[in-house]
């Protein structure tokens, strides 16, 4: 009998261009593999559910894209080759600096050349460097979603496609992710018209993705999933929960209003808070170096040991 997630792929429809992307995350791996190259999927912004199928309105899971695109930078900065799966118009890695900022507000010219102001040019020349570096490299790779099963598709192909890389790959799961929908057969075609009457939707629950990703999808690799909360006496039992259902390696556990200073790391036999002090956050630090450094850590000791374990055998 199919599962609860096969059911869900046959009933929904795939993402355009979706074998397309897959080839592309194949070739993605395939290099970083011959280069020896630690690779992490991060998932990043928050997917959407259509309540019509030519979609006029649609229900929206919270996610800037932060801290999916800062860790992305670390990431890259500690020598992993990243498959950055967002949501299309989210915040992207070093793009990002520049969301307030008016592109040209940063220019002067002298007739004929265009420069960066001299009081911006620091700036945009240290960012310019790690960005130029990154694109020479190769090392990340965008690949970006906007509904649901446009999302779980691709992260389900990427994972796929991670399998042969064992435990060498991470994926770092910080998009938000709906926990409702509205299966295919049940979504009208045309706008849902309001006639003067109250519109009731009844949402169908979205299988837990991270159980075949585990067990089928990718094995062997380091999983990072992220649990968002409001309510703190949910927080940590939550984490527990979902870390003793999947076996999976960690859980980064935050609360909305607080998760760009406080986050605490969930594993089966410990739990470690990561906060940023006032002079931290003042000075433009991120949690994000610190929630990177620690988890690049553990995936190293994850690496090793698992090598001593095949060695062993
Ligand atoms: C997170 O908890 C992320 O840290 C945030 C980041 C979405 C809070 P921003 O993008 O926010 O920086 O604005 N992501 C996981 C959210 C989620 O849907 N988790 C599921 C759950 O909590 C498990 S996969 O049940």
């Amino acid at each position: 009998m199919a599962s609860e997630w096969q059911c869900f792929f046959d009933e929904s429809k795939k993402p355009e261009h979706y074998e397309r992307t897959v080839t592309y995350m194949k070739e993605f791996v395939d290099k970083c593999m011959r280069q020896d190259r630690p690779i992490v999927l991060v998932s990043s912004g928050g997917t959407t559910v259509p309540l019509e199928s030519r979609t006029v309105r649609f229900i929206d899971n919270f996610s800037v894209g932060t801290r999916g695109a800062t860790s992305t930078e670390y990431l890259l900065q500690q020598g992993y080759a990243v498959i950055f799966l967002h949501r299309r118009g989210s915040l992207e890695p070093f793009k990002r600096h520049f969301t307030h900022t008016n592109l040209l507000d940063l220019l002067v010219t002298d007739g004929g050349t265009v420069h960066v102001k001299d009081e911006d040019s620091d700036r945009v020349r240290h960012l310019l460097e790690r960005y130029v570096a990154v694109t020479e490299a190769g090392t990340l790779l965008s690949v970006a979603f906007t509904s649901l099963n446009e999302y779980l598709y691709l992260l389900m192909g990427a994972a796929q496609v991670l399998k042969t890389y064992r435990h060498q790959a991470m994926f770092y799961l910080a998009a938000a992710v709906s926990d409702f929908y509205i299966p295919a057969n049940e979504m009208p075609e045309h706008k849902i018209q309001s006639d003067g009457v109250p519109l009731q939707i009844s949402l169908q629950l979205v299988p837990k993705m991270l159980q075949p990703l585990v067990t089928e999808w990718s094995p062997d690799a380091y999983v990072v999933s992220f649990k968002l909360e409001t309510d703190q006496d949910l927080l940590i039992p939550k984490a527990r929960k979902a870390l003793k259902r999947y076996s999976h390696q960690l859980v980064v556990a935050n609360i909305l209003e607080t998760r760009k200073k406080y986050v605490v790391m969930v594993t089966q036999e410990s739990e470690q808070i990561v906060k940023m002090d006032d002079e931290e956050l003042s000075r433009g630090q991120e949690i994000e170096a610190k929630i990177v450094e620690e988890v690049v850590k553990r995936h190293r000791m994850f690496i090793e040991q698992r090598q001593a374990e095949t060695v062993g055998f």
